[in-house]
């Protein structure tokens, strides 16, 4: 609901406040300065850029982690608090993956957009087998203890999914509606909202994006829900194609947001026909700067979250063969194009995340190499920080040490390797970055934790090469 909602910006946002009135001076040099990091940039816009994520490959993959930690503030489950994932059988609840995802969520100081109670596609045949109060019952108690355990965890839910017809002036016809009639969203709605008071209502849907019969549909319903003001948000799914966000996508998004409602892109993703190619890229990443757009310039848009990480680990090649490239980062975690226009709409910039010749400092003099910290993105309990290894000499490995003046220590790291959990810090290069000529630098960076509230320092940095 409106009070409690992005609990974790706005305790940041407290914070930047009163160390601005308090000092007499201006935003501190990392909210001053460009962001180089999509997380960067939509914390300064009070924002959320989130991602769909995979539990196998947060498991699995250290990339996909620090990355999805580095440049995202929210996390939405791709599939693993969906019905099937989280009650296969009745009264047979399975969290251990759900779990997984809200403690990574809250490791990285990310907040949650939970997806999704109640959806015709992945519940489980027992629920599909079911009629009347069987059926409703099964609804409320599936809604219950799933809100319930993520209460004050989980900020926002898309209660139902899909609910309206593809033909778009119908209810979808689906075992709920044939089970339970048209009450079904209400009741959806009503529970959730008793079980978990704090949390964000949404109804969620795709291809409603511009104004058509669908999306009048779905008004109606939003319509009908904020008078019993039962409703918070209405998600926008946004599975687009090359060259076709709707030309009248902001003035629909802004009938919902003269609701009282805020409005969300939940599943943003733009597919092309493959192979993919410049022409079409640069398509695509005006297309994702055109959605950008429309978000920042609502204040109520809540965030926009994409629906992956990488290309290859999107849902379209397989569900349409032949489409593809949807996403904002390449499978080697390089990023797209699309990627920049989406940073730079929000006010970052980016940097070159690896070796960068450095063209406007003096040639480099003396020997050996120098090292900064800096604070990329910080919440409460947490921040991320970039560091930059500078060569004064050609180097062919390098070591970094400091010590945490407080409270702060390292939880994940990249890019660097070694001793680096404790309040001293010993760090050299992994495989990939330490080879650095003399006057270029590289970089890696970390996630810390630290005591709630306190200010993220920045510590001085000894450099050696080795
Ligand atoms: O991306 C999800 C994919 O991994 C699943 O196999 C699929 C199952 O239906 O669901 C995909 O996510 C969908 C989302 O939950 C609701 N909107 C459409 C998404 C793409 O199909």
């Amino acid at each position: 609901m409106l009070l409690t909602r992005n609990r974790r910006r706005a305790l940041l946002a407290g914070v930047v406040t009163v160390a601005t009135a308090a000092l007499g001076i201006g935003l501190s040099t990392q909210f001053a300065s460009a962001q180089t990091t999509l997380r960067g940039a939509a914390d300064a816009l009070n924002k959320d850029i989130g991602v769909a994520v995979s539990y196998n490959l947060l498991q699995n993959n250290a990339q996909y982690r620090n990355t999805v930690a580095t440049e995202f503030n929210s996390l939405t489950a791709e599939n693993a608090m969906k019905w099937d994932a989280t009650e296969p059988s009745d009264g047979n609840y399975t969290f251990t993956q759900a779990d997984a995802i809200v403690d990574f969520a809250e490791d990285n100081g990310q907040s949650v957009h939970g997806h999704t109670f109640v959806w015709h596609s992945q519940t489980p045949s027992w629920v599909q087998g079911l009629s009347g109060t069987a059926l409703q019952n099964a609804m409320v108690d599936h809604i219950n203890t799933v809100a319930n355990r993520y209460e004050g965890r989980v900020d926002s839910w898309d209660v139902v999914n899909e609910v309206v017809s593809d033909s778009g002036g119908a209810l979808r016809s689906s075992f709920w509606l044939n089970g339970l009639g048209e009450g079904y969203i209400t009741t959806a709605f009503q529970t959730a909202r008793a079980a978990d008071p704090s949390a964000d209502l949404y109804i969620n849907d795709y291809s409603i994006e511009g104004d058509n019969a669908k999306s009048d549909r779905v008004y109606s319903i939003a319509q009908g829900l904020v008078n019993q003001g039962l409703l918070d948000g209405v998600g926008f799914q946004s599975h687009l194609i090359l060259g076709q966000v709707p030309s009248d996508m902001e003035a629909n998004l802004q009938r919902f947001v003269n609701l009282g409602l805020k409005v969300r892109i939940t599943e943003l993703d733009i597919r092309m026909t493959l192979p993919a190619d410049a022409t079409k890229l640069a398509q695509q990443a005006s297309d994702y700067q055109r959605v950008a757009n429309i978000c920042k310039n609502l204040a109520d848009c809540s965030g926009i979250t994409v629906w992956g990480l990488r290309d290859g680990d999107s849902w379209v090649p397989g569900v349409f063969p032949g489409q593809g490239a949807p996403l904002l980062f390449n499978d080697d975690f390089s990023k797209k194009s699309a990627y920049t226009s989406v940073l730079n709409a929000w006010g970052g910039t980016v940097t070159n995340p690896t070796t960068t010749p450095i063209t406007t400092s003096p040639p480099p003099t003396g020997s050996g190499c120098t090292a900064t910290l800096s604070v990329q993105s910080p919440w409460n309990t947490g921040a991320t920080y970039a560091g930059t290894v500078r060569a004064n000499q050609n180097l062919t490995g390098w070591r970094v040490t400091w010590t945490w003046p407080g409270s702060e220590r390292i939880s994940n790291a990249w890019s660097i390797q070694g001793t680096l959990t404790g309040a001293a810090v010993t760090g050299t290069n992994v495989g990939y970055n330490g080879t650095v000529a003399a006057g270029q630098t590289t970089t890696f960076g970390f996630n810390i934790t630290k005591a709630d509230g306190s200010t993220a320092s920045v510590p001085t940095v000894t450099c050696t090469p080795i």
